[in-house]
């Protein structure tokens, strides 16, 4: 799943690095083929409307895919991996729980505030910054030249100064903070992981060329006092062939999760553009349905029970046939 030059790094190096500077990262750590079968997991042409399953929704211009434990065994596997457990071990001193995680492609355009993921919700509201530990980690699933990750340097150190702020804006970091950006392009497959209390951002971009796919989650220490905090996790029974009670502890069995998947959407958090294609990829599915109903309404119910009897007699006949 890794390469060595990720697995080479030893985890307290690793969890210094994070302790210290407050991030990690490695280049080509995922391996090519456990990206391209995400990529075969997430089908990002195909937006839910009365899909009865996980998958893909979008808000603007970006994709998610927020179920991933429910519908992609890779991603499963890469979120409860050896090495990831191990620098959690190592990182937190109490019980730490995967608290978010999703797959999303940007394109186009993106903006991004600084912010930190320190975050404490009330459904999809943020109510408060809390102060219990956390890593984000974020694969870069395609190569990042535009809007690229950034970290402002040592600030899991000193951002508790803005815990009344929602997000930080651009001026004030450029007044502020400009000599402290730290940016991340880096190759598909990289792995970087960062304090959730430090400053951060994915760079802002505009280029209708462009689109990077980032696999994200985030592991929290919750604490018995913030019961409840952290989205469902909604896992396909099929992947738990690794389950140990650390494992489960991780995914949070029966453990109550308050917030709502990210991100919220509707049809109303679809552009203009997507609304449109969208109404394009329905015409035949409405014509379709269209149809249907008007030969329901022609034809007695028992007509329909007939034929059906009809065609299956016929399959069966057929299958006879071959044997
Ligand atoms: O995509 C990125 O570079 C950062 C994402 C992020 O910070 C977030 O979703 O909270
Ligand atoms: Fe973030």
């Amino acid at each position: 799943m890794y390469h060595l030059n990720f697995l080479n790094f030893s985890t307290s190096q690793i969890v210094n690095d994070l302790k210290n500077k407050g991030y990690f990262a490695c280049e080509s750590a995922l391996e090519e083929e456990y990206i391209d079968q995400i990529f075969q997991d997430i089908d990002f042409n195909n937006i839910l409307i009365n899909t009865n399953d996980v998958g893909v929704v979008i808000t603007q211009n970006i994709k998610f895919f927020t179920h991933c434990l429910a519908s992609s065994k890779t991603t499963y596997d890469i979120l409860t991996s050896r090495k990831i457990l191990d620098i959690c071990n190592e990182y937190f001193d109490d019980d730490y729980k995967l608290t978010n995680h999703r797959v999303y492609q940007v394109y186009k355009s993106g903006h991004m505030p600084w912010h930190t993921d320190n975050n404490l919700q009330s459904g999809k509201q943020l109510v408060a910054k809390h102060n219990m530990p956390g890593l984000l980690f974020l694969f870069y699933l395609s190569d990042v030249t535009k809007n690229a990750f950034q970290y402002l340097k040592y600030s899991h150190k000193w951002s508790y100064k803005y815990d009344g702020e929602i997000y930080l804006t651009d001026t004030f970091i450029d007044k502020n903070y400009k000599n402290d950006i730290l940016s991340f392009p880096m190759k598909k497959g990289t792995i970087i992981i960062c304090d959730i209390h430090g400053i951060h951002r994915a760079e802002p971009f505009k280029d209708d060329n462009y689109s990077r796919t980032t696999l994200l989650f985030q592991v929290d220490q919750v604490g018995s006092k913030y019961i409840g905090h952290g989205e469902k996790n909604l896992v396909n029974t099929e992947y738990l062939d690794n389950l140990t009670p650390e494992v489960m502890d991780y995914l949070g069995f029966g453990f109550p999760r308050k917030y709502p998947a990210f991100p919220s959407s509707s049809v109303a958090t679809m552009t203009p553009q997507n609304i449109l294609a969208l109404q394009k990829q329905l015409l035949p599915q409405t014509i379709q349905a269209l149809t249907k109903s008007l030969v329901k309404y022609l034809l007695p119910a028992e007509t329909f029970i007939n034929i059906k009897r009809i065609l299956w007699d016929l399959k069966l006949k057929n299958k006879n046939k071959q044997f």
